[in-house]
């Protein structure tokens, strides 16, 4: 071989090795911010997100951002490093537009889990694609067990009382309490028994505080059904019911979300007033989410504008294995 054919095959392969090493310089990152990291419902996000990132071999980074200025300094911190995409469950959806802004100032793309965005017209940003649940039929679901669990016990509806705990500032949580409120009525349960409470935070606590109030404004009701957005905030409920001296027997709480902080309450030897959840996936929220920012980022393919998933209803004596079915742990 002659010298200058030599060399340039040597600079052909020089060439080659440099450009491989520019590609994988540019590896896939991709965020993850959260609400309420200390939520079950958040933590199984990530950890489904986790999944994806080693089935697909991008870097994923978790941010716990639980209010606006986290999120927006969790964006540029991430833009810092060197993210191409992230999704969100923001503390407030009407931080949507600053949201988008600053993704957008930062060249990253943006997709909403959980919650979605409202606008300053107060709509939905719809150019965000976002993941949702079903939550109107899911509050359905909430108030038919209600129900139907009033009717088994027997109770007279004229006793029995209904703490619907709302947070109307969210349009998802908004939805359940509405569909769970509406299924009632549909069964007859009595208008002037339901007593709207609204919660300042969705966690145990938050739940927990506006029950004690109707429940000291109406301390003469026999029975209880608690519903609200989440199982935390149900929780709270009952656990105020409980803090009062009603006995499970006399209290119905349903809930959405399923993971630990029902089957904690399913787990119990005794039943508690945490009476049934509806199982909502963590796995489709936290895995599917970032796998299709991962397939936007690396092929440009843009992801369904917007999803929203469905939910089970699992109770004590059912919950092992629905849950195990689902592919989730307790
Ligand atoms: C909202 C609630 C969470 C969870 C999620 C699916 O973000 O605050 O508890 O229910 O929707």
């Amino acid at each position: 071989m002659k010298l200058s054919k030599f060399l340039y095959l040597v600079l052909y392969f020089c060439s080659v090795l440099i450009i491989g090493c520019n590609k994988s310089s540019e590896e896939i990152k991709i965020g993850f911010m959260v609400k309420q990291p200390e939520e079950h419902w958040f933590q199984n996000e990530w950890k489904f997100a986790r999944q994806a990132s080693s089935k697909y071999g991008f870097k994923l980074i978790e941010i716990g951002a639980t209010d606006g200025e986290k999120v927006l300094s969790g964006i540029d911190n991430l833009a810092a490093q060197g993210v191409q995409g992230f999704v969100i469950c923001a503390p407030d959806v009407k931080l949507g537009p600053a949201i988008v802004a600053k993704a957008k100032a930062n060249n990253l793309r943006l997709m909403s889990v959980d919650d979605r965005f409202i606008g300053s017209d107060g709509k939905f940003i719809e150019e965000v694609p976002h993941m949702g649940i079903s939550a109107y039929k899911i509050g359905e679901i909430v108030g038919q067990v209600l129900f139907d669990e009033i009717k088994n016990r027997c109770w007279k509806l004229s006793e029995v009382g209904a703490v619907r705990i709302s947070y109307n500032e969210l349009a998802t949580a908004k939805e359940r309490i509405d569909g769970a409120t509406a299924i009632l009525l549909k069964n007859g349960f009595l208008k002037s028994m339901v007593f709207d409470i609204p919660q300042k935070t969705t966690d145990v606590e938050g739940g927990l505080n506006a029950a004690n109030i109707t429940l000291t404004k109406k301390p003469d009701i026999k029975h209880w059904v608690i519903f609200g957005v989440n199982d935390e905030t149900v929780l709270g409920g009952v656990r105020a019911t409980e803090g009062r001296g009603y006995k499970a027997a006399d209290v119905v709480g349903v809930g959405i979300g399923g993971s630990g902080t029902a089957t904690v309450e399913f787990k119990k030897n005794e039943p508690t007033g945490f009476f049934a959840t509806v199982l909502i996936s963590p796995k489709r929220h936290g895995y599917e989410t970032v796998e299709a920012m991962y397939h936007w980022i690396k092929e440009n393919k843009q992801p369904e504008s917007v999803i929203y998933t469905t939910g089970i209803l699992i109770k004590r004596d059912n919950y092992k294995q629905i849950i195990k079915e689902q592919g989730l742990d307790e």
